[in-house]
């Protein structure tokens, strides 16, 4: 199999983290710019977006947490999602998680509009306070209760990582000191530090 990713992007570090933890080694990690359109890109994800995974049969397997899902079923135990069917509060921790990579993302994205001139105010603060928000609110969640790793552990690994290496500005760790604590005992594990964005 074969990932489309980058260095970069939390969504891929998501997965190249989850390929790590997993034992996985037979996935072969191609890195692309998604902003250059190529065709292989193009043609697997119409969206132009990564990760992207083609299997041997060559199909693709598009967005990130789908690739999660579909490496956990086919190539873990299947407990990254809660192991049990029907784990809504899991589900639902990962959606916050998840929707906070959008925000940090989408904030990376004002950014390199000041070079267009075009960079909103407006829409800078919107994210950077749904980020703040979202994560006072990890204070009081399970997440950073527990030191095992499931999908909403792993992906705000990856989200906190984002945050320190494109938004060090953003002064989170002293709206969430807990979540903090936990982030500086998780973030050395194996997975991770090969993954560390750059
Ligand atoms: N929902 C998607 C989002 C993926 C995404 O936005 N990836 C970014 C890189 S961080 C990308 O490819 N951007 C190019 C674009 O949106 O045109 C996922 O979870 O995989």
């Amino acid at each position: 199999m074969k990932l489309l990713c980058s260095l970069a992007s939390p969504y891929a570090r998501c997965v190249r983290s989850l390929i790590r933890y997993l034992g996985i080694t037979d996935i072969e990690e191609v890195i692309i710019n998604p902003m250059e359109n190529t065709a292989e890109l193009l043609d697997a994800n119409p969206l132009g977006q990564i990760p992207c995974l083609i299997t041997n049969d060559g199909v693709p397997i598009f967005d990130s947490e789908v690739i999660m899902r579909y490496l956990d079923a086919e190539l873990g135990d299947n407990q990254m999602f809660g192991g049990k069917a029907n784990n809504w509060v899991l589900q639902c921790q990962f959606s916050l998680i998840k929707g906070l990579i959008d925000s940090s993302v989408k904030l990376r994205q004002e950014q390199m509009r000041e070079d267009e001139g075009v960079r909103s105010a407006f829409w800078t603060s919107r994210f950077e306070q749904a980020l703040l928000r979202g994560l006072m609110q990890m204070e009081n969640q399970a997440v950073i209760t527990q030191t095992t790793i499931q999908a909403p552990q792993l992906a705000l690994i990856c989200l906190l990582d984002y945050i320190d290496f494109r938004h060090p500005e953003l002064d989170w760790r002293k709206v969430a000191p807990a979540t903090a604590l936990w982030f500086s005992q998780m973030r050395d594990l194996p997975a991770f530090i090969e993954t560390r964005p750059h």
